[in-house]
């Protein structure tokens, strides 16, 4: 009898430490997972969701006054490196508009690049969101926020993705999915933006992602035909496409929450998909939990669909 115990005892241990547990972020809600690989290491930086409470937001809405990032050398242990950018502290963002969505971070010539959607103070250009950059010499910051939003871009989700040859791109949404080189700088668009080609043309709000593998372009994206996002993917042979659909990744949720909200990287030899649930609040899918799973390639290429183990 007590082999047995011991036996099971030895099992739960091993499980706990060659598998990430879902949610992988407890402490606090997090959505929309952007991961990256810097040095030897995995950062996460998700929005932020915290609880509606009278005078904070729009009520039954989304509600992010601004963001952490997390860190992991395994995928299992995560450090909360505590709040790197916060709404009242960037200059052209609406001073308690609790509208820090999705972010991006990426690294070019030793500096760090975050960016991310917020309502702008000035309204001049247009109702809705803008995206500006925040810079550091670590990924965990400090992070400087620039004064203004880029120009010329209008939307939500930032991403951004580098190519071998050094061009990097940024992505974003607004009904459509645009895309645009980026100067150097990684502060201005080198290129007038643009609708992606060949992708759905109805339900696209939001979350595009881009990588690369052997030499394909992978746009990645929710798309929505009835209330609740999937994550599908098209492929390319040039980052700015014109792309082919090609399929899902991940099924829409079967529990109901409406967004899904993605980043793909590779970390020690294994792809993997980072999301998000609510698992952590059934009723309410604007408090989200990120997630993970490891996600694998078919010999042509596609995508083998990742089914979550969802509570
Ligand atoms: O988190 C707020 C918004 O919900 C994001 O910007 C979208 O991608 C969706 O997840």
């Amino acid at each position: 009898k007590s082999f047995f115990l011991v036996s099971q005892l030895v099992m739960v241990f091993v499980c706990k430490s060659l598998f990430a547990q879902n949610p992988f972020i407890t402490g606090q809600y997090t959505a929309d997972p952007s991961a990256r690989v810097f040095g030897d290491s995995v950062y996460v930086y998700p929005s932020h969701d915290i609880p509606v409470v009278p005078g904070k937001g729009r009520p039954g809405w989304f509600c992010m006054e601004d963001y952490h990032v997390f860190s992991s050398g395994n995928l299992r242990e995560w450090t909360d490196h505590g709040v790197i950018i916060t709404q009242n502290k960037v200059p052209w963002v609406k001073p308690d508009s609790y509208n820090m969505w999705a972010p991006d971070c990426i690294f070019r010539n030793g500096k760090y690049y975050f960016y991310f959607p917020a309502t702008p103070a000035d309204t001049s250009g247009g109702k809705g969101f803008a995206i500006g950059v925040a810079v550091a010499d670590k990924p965990t910051g400090p992070f400087v926020p620039q004064p203004s939003p880029i120009k010329n871009v209008k939307g939500i989700d930032p991403n951004v993705f580098i190519d071998n040859d050094g061009q990097a791109y940024l992505y974003w949404s607004q009904g459509h999915i645009f895309g645009a080189k980026l100067k150097d700088n990684m502060l201005e668009l080198a290129s007038e933006p643009f609708i992606l080609l060949n992708l759905p043309e109805k339900g696209l709000k939001e979350g595009p992602y881009l990588f690369e593998r052997r030499g394909s372009y992978y746009l990645t994206y929710p798309h929505v035909e009835n209330k609740i996002e999937r994550l599908e993917y098209a492929v390319g042979d040039n980052p700015l496409g014109p792309f082919k659909k090609t399929g899902v990744i991940m099924d829409e949720s079967p529990t109901g929450c409406w967004t899904n909200h993605h980043s793909i990287i590779k970390f020690r030899n294994q792809w993997y998909l980072f999301y998000h649930h609510n698992d952590y609040s059934p009723k309410f899918d604007k408090n989200r939990s990120v997630r993970l799973d490891s996600l694998f390639f078919n010999e042509d290429g596609t995508i083998r669909k990742v089914i979550p183990t969802l509570r």
